[in-house]
């Protein structure tokens, strides 16, 4: 890259330090939006060589209009380190487990699920929610509104989507490939659900949350949702849930919901509304997009692999299942020595993990972990161990949790026909040499 090129990279690169919404919206929406004319012909073929790094053989043949996809790749995970870019389209990108190391989610590896194109405002000064439906007194909020009438609380709070581990379904399941990664837990500041409710009045004949949020659908047809959830009253009013408005100290990341979301730890990170703009209470099963027919959905029965289910057949995902991933060492490391650290995260929806075993059998044996307590309800627990490694070889690593009500992750998926809740064990390959 030539000086002037490299200080184009560099002013991205501290424009999204400083000020990550106007960076997304100058670089992210531009791509999310499909608006790309004007790249080439500002930018001009010898720039774009330079900031490709390569000149562009077939140059004559570019189409005009067209973002290289190694930049447009790059713009897409702008503030974010290390993600797997599984869709551009919409942005769907996972975080390899050896770099989700961390007791709390740094926001650059925390992942992103987009159903739709987020929005192109996500100004904290001018931003609304609306609180209505089944209440006594609608309302809307500025954040200011919120942070000044409620307790504004700090909590480490755990996303995992529905759809984690997906990828490994045989017969395959549609829908993003998801690995170990669509799973965070960063520190979220914001207010309780439960508070905003209870201001608003939560009237008796109320029995679901209803979720909307500014991003558009795919078609970019106006008013049309990708995606709004909800949930049952009950579970709206628990301590754990935040209309969030920071995320590590910091605004929101554009692509994790900023300025305002909700986050809902231990259910499908469907629940946890981005860009919030509105919760409305109702009497029935909220029926938004995403809400019905199979979506976010399993059999009530257990199931054979590739059996065809009937629609009466399918009930809406609640909690998460216990699970937890090894993030260190990394699945192919090389040891040196034959004392390896073993570490990771277990969590489990709206219950805790009470034990996590590691084996290097194969299963035949299995030692106690070291595992910490939750920092605060709905947050992932920290466990470690170090393992002695008999003798030089290749070696795996496999994990499994147990949780509070002594449900244990188990060795085969229990397939469903959407691929979700997949929560086996975790194995990590290593050598030791
Ligand atoms: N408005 C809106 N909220 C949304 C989504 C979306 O597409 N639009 N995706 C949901 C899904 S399916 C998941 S798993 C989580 C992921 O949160 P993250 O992208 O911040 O990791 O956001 C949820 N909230
Ligand atoms: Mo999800």
């Amino acid at each position: 890259m030539s000086d002037n090129q490299d200080l184009k990279h560099q002013n991205l690169l501290e424009l999204y330090e400083k000020d990550p919404v106007e960076a997304d919206r100058v670089f992210l929406g531009r791509v999310a939006h499909n608006d790309r004319r004007g790249f080439l012909k500002g930018a001009g073929l010898a720039t774009l060589g330079g900031l490709l790094g390569a000149s562009i053989p077939f140059h004559r043949n570019f189409p005009s209009g067209l973002v290289p996809v190694a930049l447009a790749e790059e713009d897409i995970l702008a503030g974010k380190d290390g993600l797997t870019l599984l869709n551009d389209r919409p942005v769907n990108a996972e975080t390899p487990p050896h770099l989700l190391d961390d007791a709390i989610t740094p926001t650059k590896r925390h992942f992103i699920r987009n159903n739709g194109l987020p929005p192109e405002e996500m100004n904290p000064t001018t931003w609304k929610l609306t609180i209505d439906g089944l209440v006594d007194n609608p309302m809307t909020l500025s954040i200011a509104d919120l942070k000044s009438k409620f307790e504004v609380v700090t909590m480490a709070l755990t996303i995992e989507c529905g759809g984690n581990g997906r990828a490994f379904f045989n017969p395959p399941a549609k829908g993003n490939q998801w690995t170990y990664g669509a799973v965070a837990c960063s520190e979220w500041t914001g207010v309780r659900l439960k508070d905003v409710l209870n201001a608003a009045g939560v009237k008796k004949e109320a029995i679901y949350t209803a979720h909307v949020g500014a991003d558009t659908h795919l078609s970019g047809k106006e008013g049309k949702l990708s995606l709004s959830r909800g949930m049952p009253i009950e579970k709206a009013m628990t301590d754990d849930i935040l209309i969030a408005f920071e995320q590590n100290g910091a605004p929101l990341h554009p692509n994790n919901g900023a300025p305002l979301r909700l986050v809902v730890p231990g259910w499908p990170g469907s629940c946890s509304q981005k860009w919030l703009t509105r919760i409305y209470l109702r009497d029935i099963v909220h029926d938004g997009p995403k809400m019905t027919g199979t979506a976010y959905r399993v059999p009530n029965r257990p199931v054979e692999p590739g059996e065809k289910i009937d629609k009466k057949d399918f009930e809406i995902i609640h909690r998460m299942p216990v699970k937890s991933l090894v993030t260190a060492p990394a699945t192919g490391a090389t040891v040196a020595g034959s004392e390896v650290e073993v570490r990771g995260h277990a969590w489990s929806g709206d219950r805790t993990v009470k034990q996590v075993d590691v084996s290097i059998d194969f299963g035949t044996t299995w030692v106690t972990a070291d595992l910490d307590a939750p920092v605060n309800s709905g947050a992932w627990q920290n466990w470690r161990l170090k393992v002695k490694l008999p003798e030089k070889g290749y070696y795996e690593i496999w994990a499994r949790a147990t949780d509070s009500e002594g449900e244990m992750q188990p060795h085969a998926i229990n397939w469903n026909p959407k691929g979700y809740l997949n929560n086996t064990m975790h194995r990590v390959a290593v050598r030791y040499s």
